[in-house]
Order: C-alpha cells, then structure tokens, then sequence
C-alpha cells in the first residue's frame, strides 16, 4: 500500500497520541487487588480527556457519570484503610472508553505532575446507582508536594496508582467516592490545568461517629478561577520547598482527616 508523507506523520502522530494519551482511573486497588475494569467505578464515555469544565457537569465523575451507565457493584473498605485509583490510558481503537473492558496494565503510568485529591459523599438511600451525588461533599485527602518543589505524583516517579486513606471517624455507610488528578504544569496560566475524575461505589464500614466537614456541592464546589485549579506563577516549578506547594490541600474545602 502506497501511503503519504502526510498520511505516515498523522499515523505517526495519532500512534503517539494514544500511547502516550490522557489517562482515567476505571480501576480500584485494595489490599494490592486490582478491581476489574469498572467494576466499582463509574463507567464514562467518550475517550479519556483533561476536563476543562471545572464547574460543570461531568467535573463530579466525569462524562456522563452523573448516574451510571449500568448498575456497578459496591466496594467494602473499612473505615481508615488505603484505597487507590489505578490508571489507564486512552483506549485504542474504541470510541468510549465504557465499551472497554480490558484489565489493569502496570506498565501504564500517570507522565502528568500534579496534586490529587479524594472526595466522600453519602448516598442518602441504599443504592449508590441511584445517587446522583447532588448532596454534601467532603474532602478526605490530598496528595501534594510534600517536599514544597515537587508534587509528590510526578512523571519521574512512573505512579500507576493513586491512593488515599478513609479517615477512621467516616460514619460507615454508602458513599461516593471521587478522586481527582490535576495536571498543574501545562503552562501555569488561567484555564490551562488539566482535571481527571472518576466515581467508585464504596461502602465504608467500621464505628466512625465523626462529623465530616467542611462540605461542598457539585457542581460548584470549584471554577475555573479559583486558584487551586490555576496554580499563580509564584508556585510554578520554584527552586526552594515553598509552603503553599507543601501545604497544597486544592480547590475546594480544606481536607476532612476526622
Ligand atoms: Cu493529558
């Protein structure tokens, strides 16, 4: 088959482009045992992006995320315990990454720096597929630049899972559970920041009699303005530990730790 030049450079390019594409977190980790693929999270579709809506929508759980897509199981973890977000790029060869089946690649890694947070939110009813998460939302933890220079998930680091902890006081209960990705350095300018989210279905056991809070809304909790979406130019890649970088805790409500 005779091919262009034109042809071999969007070949070239689009190859690139999926291997090295954006990533999402279709994935759950506990106890070192990888969930498979949307098992307890949030089916979305379309093909893995950076979401620039901040505000909108798809900013809780992705696209089309407000519901599931199909009913997804419930994941147990006990209050206090890790739980971690394994990363998959782009799929190949599909158009939407919910007719994606296929099972976690640890030769895969998040090549984006930046902070990652985790959210809880109750279900008010039994049924997590029916929680459209439009009540209250806390923010459980946060991976920043514990060094004050660099955020902890970096490229250099080749990170594939992202794990938070359940704060022991979490009351137990069904709970939607959002963890999020930003990618700070595209540029360090208004808009530019790139936000992965996805959703699991968890239902959080143990005896927690905590008061989770301060608590937020999405969308809403956080906008495009709000400076921990934007990093201001003073935190971009500064060359001594700065306390706003090791204190990061994001956009959004201080970190609940019970
Ligand atoms: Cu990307």
């Amino acid at each position: 088959m005779k091919i262009s030049l034109q042809q071999l450079t969007l070949l070239g390019l689009s190859g690139l482009h999926q291997a090295n594409g954006h990533y999402g977190y279709p994935y759950t980790v506990v106890d070192g045992v990888v969930s498979k693929r949307w098992e307890y999270i949030r089916p979305v579709t379309g093909i893995f992006q950076p979401n620039y809506d901040y505000s909108g929508p798809s900013a809780m759980c992705g696209n089309n995320a407000t519901l599931p897509l199909w009913p997804i199981k419930t994941l147990k973890i006990a209050a206090g315990s890790t739980i971690g977000f394994a990363a998959k790029g782009q799929s190949m060869n599909r158009r939407d990454e919910s007719e994606d089946f296929t099972d976690f690649d640890p030769s895969f890694y998040m090549y984006h720096n930046g902070p990652a947070t985790a959210w809880l939110s109750k279900a008010p009813g039994d049924d997590l597929n029916e929680y459209k998460g439009d009540g209250d939302w806390f923010k459980i933890d946060v991976k920043g630049a514990s060094d004050g220079i660099h955020w902890d998930y970096r490229s250099e680091e080749r990170i594939n899972i992202m794990n938070f902890t359940i704060p022991a006081a979490t009351p137990p209960g069904k709970y939607l559970l959002r963890a999020e990705h930003l990618n700070m350095e595209n540029g360090g300018s208004y808009r530019t920041t790139e936000m992965y989210q996805n959703c699991a279905h968890v239902e959080i056991t143990g005896s927690g009699t905590g008061t989770p809070g301060p608590v937020t809304h999405f969308p809403g909790a956080f906008n495009a303005k709000d400076p921990g979406i934007w990093l201001p130019n003073a935190l971009w890649r500064p060359i001594q530990p700065m306390d706003e970088l090791k204190n990061w805790q994001g956009a959004g409500p201080k970190v609940w730790r019970g």
